[in-house]
Order: structure tokens, then C-alpha cells, then sequence
């Protein structure tokens, strides 16, 4: 190949996992990171690249296209930085498998983390006990079945997680579980925390200081669970630990289509206002009692030191290289 690599380099496969994750088909941040990882799989069993500095470029071009897609997840970039982490060979077939055994380890692992956290997670909930939740977190559920597979009869809440309604997704494979499941608008939350035993949220990013950043509507949703004091945990992979923030960097919060809101007709109708709509928002740790990992439970202010175990001291960008 000559010159840097183009659209054309990279394969279709990958642009339509990017657009899976840009329109939300694909979504949820270990979901996202699996899709993202597999994709760079694909990539790499279906480039025809020549010489392994053409392979490379193309792997490298691949994924800008997924990191490109959403920028809130940090398991998105964690899940190229593994499969880039451990890629060596001399000759394009061997690149090739490495990524290949990269891709399948990372997913492998994925897979465990999130059974060993809903083991952790099972742990704090006890038989009869009430949950409420907010959008969809495999995560969560994760500690949900678990809890359910050890005999433990749960009930909950489910808010509807507005504009998108993720919540729906919850309900459905609450109810898939035997978990007694009341669904409510976001706006209810409130009125039903004394009923509740824990407020189970999941994350996208979990900042070094400890916040967590999550769907919109967590921040009010903890500050709530905090004045009724009702216990709120959050059941995060420890891919969602964002390296970055060691260094001082942000998460960067996504907003996204004023569609997603209101139709364009009905905007019309009421005077076509200003329409925000951020993805997420972010929960100071004060308000969140603890953050569940597959290695086990920590207060939210403790998880930097779990962050500089598993990342150093901050985060490397290797398909920019
Ligand atoms: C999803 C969301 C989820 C986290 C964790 O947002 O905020 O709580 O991604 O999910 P969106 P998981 O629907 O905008 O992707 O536990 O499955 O990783």
C-alpha cells in the first residue's frame, strides 16, 4: 500500500459497526466494547493488506472510525487499547492472528468480569428486597440474575429513562427474570425511594476522583436516594475506569439529536424552542455509597488506586500512533 490509509482500507464490516454504535442499534458501554473489539477482529481476518505496516495503518484507521462514533464510554477506547496492547508479529498473518487471539481474550474476559460483578453485586441484595434502576446496564442486571439465580425474590422499579426509553429494555428482561417489575416515568423516582432497598445504576466513565458518569438523570436520581437515604451503588466493569481522567482530562458528555426529544412538527407547534439533549451526566461520589467491580466493592474516593493498578498513570492513544 502507498500512503496513509484510506475509507477504503477500512472494512465495511467496521463502518456499519460505527453506525450501529453512532445510531445507538449497538449500545450500552460493555456492549459497545465488545462490538467495537469484534469489529477490529473483522478487520483484521479481512484486510488485504500487503506488508504489515499497510496491516497496521489499516487497524489503526479501523479504529478511529469506531472511537469516533460516541464519545462518553471509556470501554470503547479500552477495548482498542487491549487488542493494539498485544499485537506482534513480523509477517501480515502473523498480526492477523494475534489480533485475532487478542479480540477473542478480551471478549473472554469481558464475558467473566461481568459474571464475577454480578456475583459482588448479588451479595448486597437480599431476598424480598426492592431495586430501582435507570436506563439499561448489563452491569446491573448482571448483579440482578445473579441474585435471582441464588433464590432471591426481587422486585422493582424501572424508570423509563427518557428520550430514549431504555428502560423498556430493563422492564422486558426484568420480567424475563421473575423480578416483580413497576415501571415509572423518570419524573416519579422520587416519589417512589421510600419503597426502595437499593438504586442500582451502571456507568459509561468512572472518573479518577470517583464520579460516575452515567446516563442522564443519574446525578438527580443519586442527590434523591441521598435525601432519603437509600442506598445507591454502582455496578461497573473495571473497563469503565477512564485512564484519562489520572491526567487530568475530562469525560466528554455527548449530546445528542434535538429529534430524540421532539418531532421537528410538534417543536413548530410550541415555538420552536432551544432543545439540549446531553446523553449523560455525571454523579459526584459523594452521593454514590459504593462502586461494584469484578474485583470486588470500593467506595467511589478509593477506586483511583483499582484506576493506577490496571492503567499506570494515564492512558495512551495507539491507533493514532
Ligand atoms: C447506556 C447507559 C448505561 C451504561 C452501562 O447509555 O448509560 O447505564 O452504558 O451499561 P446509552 P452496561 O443507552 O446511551 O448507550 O452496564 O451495559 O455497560
Amino acid at each position: 500500500m502507498n500512503g496513509a490509509p484510506t475509507e477504503d482500507d477500512v472494512v465495511e464490516a467496521v463502518h456499519v459497526v460505527a453506525d450501529d454504535i453512532g445510531s445507538m442499534e449497538i449500545r450500552g458501554a460493555a456492549t459497545i466494547a465488545d462490538a467495537a473489539a469484534r469489529a477490529l477482529g473483522v478487520q483484521a481476518a479481512e484486510s488485504e493488506a500487503e506488508d504489515p505496516a499497510s496491516f497496521r495503518a489499516q487497524l489503526r484507521a479501523a479504529a478511529r472510525v469506531l472511537h469516533d462514533t460516541r464519545p462518553t464510554a471509556v470501554s470503547l477506547p479500552n477495548a482498542l487499547r487491549y487488542v493494539f496492547r498485544d499485537v506482534e508479529g513480523t509477517t501480515v498473518e502473523e498480526l492477523r492472528s494475534s489480533v485475532r487471539e487478542s479480540v477473542a481474550e478480551f471478549c473472554d474476559r469481558l464475558d467473566t468480569a461481568q459474571n464475577d460483578l454480578g456475583r459482588v453485586g448479588a451479595n448486597r441484595l437480599r431476598d424480598g428486597d426492592t431495586v430501582m434502576t435507570h436506563c439499561h446496564s448489563t452491569d446491573v442486571l448482571a448483579c440482578v440474575e445473579t441474585a435471582v439465580e441464588q433464590g432471591k425474590s426481587l422486585s422493582a422499579y424501572v424508570k423509563e429513562t427518557r428520550p430514549r426509553n431504555q428502560g423498556h429494555i430493563t422492564a422486558d428482561t426484568l420480567e424475563d427474570l421473575g423480578v416483580d417489575v413497576t415501571l415509572i416515568v423518570d419524573s416519579a423516582a422520587r416519589r417512589y425511594l421510600h419503597d426502595v432497598d437499593h438504586v442500582l445504576v451502571g456507568a459509561d466513565s468512572i472518573a479518577a476522583d470517583g464520579s460516575v458518569i452515567n446516563k442522564i438523570g443519574t446525578s438527580g436520581l443519586a442527590v434523591n436516594a441521598r435525601d432519603r437515604g437509600t442506598p445507591i451503588v454502582c455496578a461497573a466493569q473495571t473497563i469503565k475506569l477512564h485512564p484519562g481522567t489520572l491526567t487530568g482530562h475530562t469525560v466528554d458528555i455527548e449530546m445528542r439529536a434535538e429529534s430524540e426529544v421532539i418531532d421537528p412538527e410538534t417543536a413548530s407547534e410550541i415555538g420552536d424552542p432551544t432543545v439540549l439533549n446531553p446523553a449523560f451526566d455525571v454523579t459526584p461520589p459523594r452521593y454514590v455509597d459504593a462502586i461494584i467491580t469484578e474485583r470486588g466493592q470500593y467506595p467511589p474516593e478509593s477506586v483511583v488506586t483499582l484506576m493506577r493498578k490496571l492503567f499506570g498513570e494515564g492512558s495512551d492513544h495507539p491507533w493514532e500512533a
